[in-house]
């Protein structure tokens, strides 16, 4: 391990006074602050392989170094997280950037750290180099079947290895579409796209999910097969009750209002999960919450909501995950900070005054409603995270034990300077 085990907790003893003096003041005017911290407690979210080292644009790249090198060194990596912040208990994995030779070695190394594995994702937009037929035209829309079948196999072949580490569910994010307006038959693409899911839902296991993400744009420019909620809906209802629909935040076109998307699919018993992340001009993959929380609280406060209404588990019953790409931030604190930024919402979501909220709305009280949500919203919940934090026996402040103790200087001494993770 990069840091010694009892420093977590020199450091914290060093900051305890005066989070429990914080912790005090935020939680003396709230009633549930111990089932907020429990639940608080078992929230995790679901690191993505892919983004353990640096991402890049079209225009470059720019190594952090000490880049972990293989899946082995990438679980070490979410271990580190995982220590200092318990939230960090599961891994998704990328086939075939993070193909597991040895399944139960993995799976066990993941295992002495407290890491689950959560949804594997498949990849059938670039193509490999021992592939036969080439998805430059897509891969399950493609009008010639031979591609359209390597994809299906690829997919279940993604299943397998899912099913060798204990996974259930896999994400399916497609890059089909066309750049120029007469290249596809839109009709045969979603019919060809159906059909080929048709075939991977036929080799899911029982208690496995499907998850279709859906992207408005990039790579291709003209249209998205899967390019909205209601094309990814329209695939999983006709698919059944194991495929659901992935909301990746980064994915929209401006302005849309993800909350309401969100509530809705919950309503219908078809959202699945999340690729967490923000943006600003587009699938720019930027920090949980960097640019705007306040959708971020909403898109909680809906969660909270619609799975209170229907008695779900916060927890465990929709998919958590990331999905981001770091091209200036060290990956560990960037994800560190969307780690936060995601419990730092869900706690606000929490603190939202429901029966109040109900009374405004049937009043049509305007004011008072946007009253209710900013109130939640603009408490300082930070020391009520950090407590959950504490008592996990994770640390009050990740970000700055990570920086005293020198970790990506380890990193670099460990492994070198010029290492890339394999990835976006
Ligand atoms: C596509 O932009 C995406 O959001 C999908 O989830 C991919 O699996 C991931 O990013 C990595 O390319
Ligand atoms: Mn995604």
């Amino acid at each position: 391990m990069i840091f010694e085990n009892n420093r977590i907790e020199e450091l914290n003893a060093s900051a305890e006074k005066e989070h429990l003096r914080k912790f005090e003041m935020a939680s003396s005017s709230i009633k549930n602050v111990e089932e907020i911290l429990q639940k608080l407690s078992a929230f995790q979210v679901a690191i993505p392989s892919w983004a353990l080292g640096s991402g890049g644009t079209r225009f470059g790249r720019f190594s952090i170094g000490g880049e972990p090198r293989n899946l082995e060194e990438k679980i070490m990596d979410i271990a580190l997280l995982h220590k200092l912040n318990r939230s960090s208990g599961a891994i998704s994995l990328h086939i075939p950037w993070d193909i597991p030779k040895d399944a139960s070695h993995i799976k066990s190394l993941a295992a002495e750290h407290g890491i689950v594995f959560d949804a594997m994702n498949s990849n059938t937009f670039q193509d490999q180099p021992d592939q036969e037929h080439s998805y430059k035209f897509g891969s399950l829309q493609h009008v010639k079947k031979d591609v359209r079948k390597q994809a299906i196999d690829h997919n279940i072949e993604v299943i397998n290895y899912g099913k060798e580490l204990g996974s259930t569910s896999l994400t399916v994010w497609l890059a089909d579409g066309s750049s120029f307006p007469g290249q596809l038959n839109f009709r045969h693409a979603f019919q060809n796209t159906l059909e080929g899911l048709g075939e991977i839902y036929a080799s899911l296991p029982d208690d496995w999910k499907m998850f279709i993400e859906y992207k408005a744009f990039e790579p291709n420019f003209y249209s998205t097969t899967v390019g909205d909620w209601g094309q990814s809906l329209l695939l999983a209802s006709k698919l059944g009750s194991k495929a659901y629909t992935l909301v990746d935040l980064g994915h929209h076109l401006p302005n849309a209002n993800i909350e309401q998307i969100v509530s809705i699919l919950l309503m219908e018993k078809k959202l699945g999960g999340f690729h967490f992340n923000d943006s600003r001009y587009g699938d720019d993959d930027l920090t949980v919450g960097a640019m705007r929380p306040y959708q971020l609280f909403l898109i909680f406060n809906e969660l909270v909501e619609g799975m209170d209404a229907r008695g779900m588990n916060h927890a465990t019953d929709l998919g958590w995950m990331i999905d981001a790409s770091h091209n200036i931030k060290d990956p560990l604190e960037d994800l560190l900070q969307s780690v936060e930024a995601m419990k730092i919402a869900y706690a606000q979501a929490l603190l939202v005054d429901s029966v109040a909220l109900k009374a405004a709305r049937e009043n049509n009280d305007v004011v008072v409603a946007q009253e209710i949500l900013q109130d939640a919203f603009r408490t300082d919940v930070r020391p009520i995270v950090a407590e959950a934090r504490r008592r996990a026996g994770a640390a009050l402040e990740p970000l700055k034990v990570f920086r005293s103790m020198n970790v990506r200087n380890s990193l670099i001494a460990l492994r070198g300077e010029k290492t890339t993770a394999t990835g976006l």
